[in-house]
């Protein structure tokens, strides 16, 4: 039997689907990681911004106080001013007023010698934020009248923005004019931050930025992904199922019937055979059937010449004649005189290895040669070597011969004679327009006539109507097979048949042919 296993190129095609699938869905929860990320950094900014404008407008309301009123020195009653003024208002310890030079200083605790380094780093006009990590930012206001400056640090905007110290890798920065940027709280992002996130203060020349580090990012990423697994993983899958389901459906058919054998797919039922002189059912005829994935419970017909085209008839009737022997005797009333008939094709007459395949098939079974007739169609009884060697290799074993659809092809009867058949089988064609006088009488007439002066037991096919039936027994055929009898059975359910009889109506009304149609 020919191994054909899944298709690797479809495995794989499945496998890449399902990737892909997880992928999108990671991509996406990655998507909403970075949303995720960015709303919160906003949110610090904006909570940041609002506390580090709310602390420079004080600032600058104190600076105002402060400048008023100031001439320039800084006696006693200047620095308790600035004292009052910086620690009262703001907290701040530090304040500075410088004079119109700006080296000259008074703080709190009194005056500053004069320092020409001081007056050079000098911001413009404005209130401003200079860069002192020590002191945090600081504050300046030009005094009218080019009088001098007063500046003090702005303390208490980090302590304000203790919230963020629980994130690690996310800070906050203050950004003035000349993109000079100071620490405000959380993790300062020295090396360039890997996301951004800015809000400008609404009455000051400056931004509140909240960063985040590479490292952030990740954990930002590692919170969504078990979200995308759960999601991802389901969805990979599915589209993996569907993809290689999708791909199966799509195989040329001769591959689907391959994999059909492989996955057992295929069943047979089995059509009685009723002598109708005493009503006894002495045979079967096995049939096969095919229960497809998609379309599902296929009759032979729509199958069996793809099977024989591509050769797979061969493998298929190894498996039916093993399905038989399994099957075999079962519940049989009397397995010994019961007959069992399989259809062979023309590649079965081509092939030289069939008698010892058929042999191999119910080896070791209860059943025996003599119990099995071939059926072949009269095309196929071809007179060649082949056919001869396979027909002649049954005989030989004990099993029998039908000639299948009689009447239909042209009848080699020349083949007739070199080869023993026992069975015609008249074909159920030939009953069609039976018992209204027409050419059918004469056709079965003549048909008839043929095979009794071949000396061959006639079976009919295709008996469906009580009319049939008659016209049958006035021409002496007996042997019959049809729905007026039963249709195609299981095996357990051919037993039941067997054992109770299709009884004539003389002997038993009521429970006589055709009062039993069994599913098909
Ligand atoms: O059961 P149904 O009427 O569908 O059968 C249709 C045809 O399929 C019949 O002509 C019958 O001979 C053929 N068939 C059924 N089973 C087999 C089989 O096992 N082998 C071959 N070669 N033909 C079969
Ligand atoms: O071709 P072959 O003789 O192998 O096939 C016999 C087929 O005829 C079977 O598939 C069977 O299902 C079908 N068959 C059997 N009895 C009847 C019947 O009474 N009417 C019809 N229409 N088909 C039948
Ligand atoms: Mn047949």
């Amino acid at each position: 039997m020919p191994r054909l296993p899944v298709r690797a190129r479809d495995a794989l095609l499945a496998a890449a689907a399902g990737l892909l699938g997880l992928a999108c869905v990671l991509w996406l929860s990655r998507l909403l990681a970075e949303r995720v990320l960015r709303a919160e950094l906003d949110a610090d900014a904006r909570t940041a911004a609002a506390a580090v404008a709310t602390l420079l407008e004080q600032a600058d309301g104190t600076l105002e106080r402060l400048g008023q009123g100031w001439g320039g020195g800084c006696d006693a009653a200047v620095a308790a001013r600035l004292h009052d003024a910086a620690l009262v208002g703001l907290g701040a310890s530090e304040a500075l007023l410088l004079d119109a030079s700006g080296t000259a200083a008074c703080t709190p605790a009194g005056p500053l010698p004069a320092d020409p380094a001081r007056r050079a780093s000098r911001p413009g006009e404005g209130p401003v934020v200079v860069e002192s990590p020590s002191a945090g930012i600081r504050v300046s206001r030009r005094l009218p009248a080019g009088r001098g400056e007063v500046t003090i640090p702005v303390l208490g905007v980090a302590r304000s923005l203790r919230f963020l110290e629980g994130t690690p890798g996310v800070g906050l920065r203050l950004v003035g004019t000349d993109g000079r940027a100071v620490p405000l709280a959380g993790t300062p992002q020295a090396a360039g931050a890997a996301r951004v996130l800015g809000r400008a203060l609404p009455r000051h020349a400056l931004s509140v930025q909240a960063t985040a580090s590479e490292a952030a990012v990740r954990a930002s990423r590692r919170r969504t992904l078990p979200l995308g697994l759960l999601l991802g993983l389901p969805s990979g899958l599915g589209l993996a199922a569907s993809v290689f389901l999708a791909r199966r459906q799509s195989l040329p058919p001769e591959r689907q019937l391959a994999l059909a054998l492989e996955r057992d797919e295929l069943d047979v039922r089995y059509l009685p055979l009723v002598d109708a002189r005493t009503g006894r059912c002495t045979g079967a005829e096995v049939l096969l059937r095919w229960d497809h994935p998609s379309l599902g419970r296929l009759r032979p017909d729509t199958f069996v010449p793809l099977a024989e085209e591509t050769g797979l008839i061969l493998p298929i009737t190894e498996w039916l004649l093993r399905r038989v022997a399994r099957d075999f005797p079962g519940a049989l009333p009397d397995p010994s005189a019961f007959h069992l008939s399989v259809n062979l094709s023309a590649a079965h007459l081509r092939s030289r290895g069939t008698v010892e395949a058929i042999r191999r098939a119910v080896a070791g079974a209860a059943l025996s040669p003599r119990q099995l007739v071939f059926e072949v169609t009269e095309r196929d009884l071809v007179e060649d070597e082949s056919a001869q060697h396979v027909l002649a290799g049954l005989e030989e074993w004990g099993a029998s011969l039908a000639l299948d659809d009689f009447g239909t092809g042209f009848s080699n009867l020349s083949a007739l004679q070199r080869f023993r058949v026992e069975y015609l089988k008249l074909d159920r064609s030939l009953l069609s327009g039976i018992g209204r006088g027409g050419l059918a009488d004469t056709v079965l007439d003549a048909v008839v006539d043929l095979a009794s002066r071949l000396e061959m037991a006639v079976v009919a096919e295709g008996v469906e109507t009580r009319e049939q039936l008659e016209a049958l027994e006035k021409r002496g055929v007996f042997l019959c097979q049809g729905w007026y009898f039963s249709r195609p059975v299981p095996f357990d359910e051919l037993a039941r048949l067997a054992a109770r009889g299709f009884a004539g109506e003389e002997t038993s009304p009521g429970a006589g042919p055709g009062a039993h149609l069994a599913r098909p």
